[in-house]
């Protein structure tokens, strides 16, 4: 088994089993080119239990993600089915390390979209939009990690909800929202904050993907990145996100 197949394994169990390790840096540090390497290499043992790509994810798209964890490229990482948690349903709290929640955008892909596009490209190609959120969770100790670490642990990709699906052209280019915790406010923000217009996330998404020889699918979900900084979970919690014109997105946190 390779190096990098092997921390590929160390990564994929984390995330299986719900647990902390250290950070690869703390050894060597990863490049960009072997982080993405491990991810795509810890993906696939995930398909290979069952779990099916639908779709990516943009990270640190907004500055208050980029502040927040004082790193400052965007990057991305990979959904699956076994991801996605039920809209107004109860997560598990014990499959997860130590997440956290944001308020996203989703684009539904309707048709194949690669490579350098325009965002007028990037929209022709999408079928529908909505509310979401996402739940990040790095596996590393204390949250604490570097360009690399991320990137090799699928960018603390780990649970999304959905809201309801809206027509492809719906302004969501700056609406507020707020997430809120148990009734009260705990972020406040615009949709704006993803990039100055969350298709710029898209375009991103189309460009990354095609470096890693893949592409946008039909019936892919593109998460456009967190409008906030991310709000930690414990169990007990009603997490709820209301954004203007789109409604509300919520789930409770369990044990
Ligand atoms: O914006 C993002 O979704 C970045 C996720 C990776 C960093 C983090 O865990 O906060
Ligand atoms: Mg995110």
């Amino acid at each position: 088994m390779s190096d990098l197949a092997r921390i590929a394994e160390i990564a994929d169990e984390a995330a299986r089993t719900g647990t902390a390790i250290p950070q690869f840096s703390d050894e060597a540090q990863l490049t960009m080119e072997q982080a993405y390497a491990i991810q795509a290499l810890s993906m696939q043992r995930r398909y290979a239990r069952g779990e099916r790509r639908v779709g990516i994810k943009m990270g640190f798209t907004s500055r208050a993600k980029q502040v927040q964890m004082g790193l400052d490229d965007l990057i991305w990482g990979r959904l699956t089915s076994g991801m996605q948690e039920e809209e107004g349903g109860i997560i598990n709290f014990s499959r997860y390390v130590h997440p956290r929640v944001e308020p996203e955008i989703a684009y539904l892909i309707k048709h194949e979209l690669s490579g350098n596009v325009t965002p007028i490209q990037a929209l022709a190609a999408v079928e529908a939009v909505a509310p979401a959120m996402e739940i990040i969770d790095s596996r590393y100790d204390n949250f604490k990690f570097d360009l690399g670490d991320v990137v090799a642990d699928n960018s603390s990709s780990s649970g999304f909800v959905l809201g309801n699906w809206f027509p492809k052209d719906t302004d969501v280019t700056n609406l507020g929202l707020v997430l809120s915790i148990d009734g009260r406010a705990q972020q406040i923000g615009s949709t704006a904050a993803i990039l100055g217009n969350p298709i710029r996330a898209l375009v991103a998404a189309a460009r990354v993907a095609a470096s890693a020889g893949e592409v946008l699918a039909p019936g892919d979900i593109v998460l456009a990145g967190g409008a906030t900084a991310a709000v930690a979970l414990a169990p007990g919690m009603a997490v709820e996100t209301t954004f203007e014109t789109l409604g509300t997105v919520a789930f409770n946190v369990g044990e």
